[in-house]
């Protein structure tokens, strides 16, 4: 008899414990990631992979810092200031010269832009900021952004994990 209750309890506590020990803590899906654009302009934005997915899309070689050529792929950063309202080609003018660009990477990492540096009306160079490498979304590490100044001859403002976009003024 004592026996007998000792293995039900023994066959119950066996079949339950999967139930039990079992349940694997299950992490919450990440949040899908956004992009602040904010500070001096005209409407703050939280932009998602999709509003962003609606700008034109740009393509630039470049080479890595290990003189690797690689393409990058996304959108010319000015159109992403532009949704927020930034001003740029004739309206880039007087006090609005004295706006700058503040990007911020998730590790703290951060590089300033003037606002005619992204200009295509005061520069040839074209600064994205790119979500694919060779066709490949960015990998965490490294994305969803980066801002890539693909003429530069450093990379130290290709700030990888953007953030926060943010204009101040001088
Ligand atoms: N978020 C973030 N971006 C960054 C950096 C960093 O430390 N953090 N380093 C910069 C520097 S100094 C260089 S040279 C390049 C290096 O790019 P790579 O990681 O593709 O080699 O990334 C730039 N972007
Ligand atoms: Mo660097």
């Amino acid at each position: 008899m004592k026996n007998r209750t000792l293995a039900t309890i023994f066959l119950l506590v066996a079949l339950c414990a999967p139930a039990i020990f079992g349940q694997t803590k299950q992490s919450p899906a990440p949040a899908p990631q956004t992009l602040d654009v904010g500070g001096e302009v005209a409407r703050p934005l939280k932009l998602s992979a999709a509003d962003l997915s609606k700008l034109p899309r740009k393509t630039v070689n470049a080479k890595d810092h290990d003189g690797k050529a690689i393409t990058f792929e996304g959108v010319a950063l000015d159109e992403v200031l532009r949704l927020a309202g930034v001003e740029f080609g004739e309206k880039l003018r007087g006090k609005q010269l004295a706006l700058f660009l503040v990007a911020d990477a998730a590790d703290g990492y951060r590089a300033v832009f003037a606002l005619p540096e992204l200009d295509p009306a005061f520069t040839d160079q074209v600064v994205i900021l790119a979500d694919r490498r060779d066709g490949k979304l960015l990998s965490e590490a490294e994305g969803p952004w980066r801002i890539v100044a693909a003429s530069e001859k450093r990379q130290a403002r290709w700030v990888r994990q953007v953030v926060t976009l943010t204009i101040r003024r001088a």
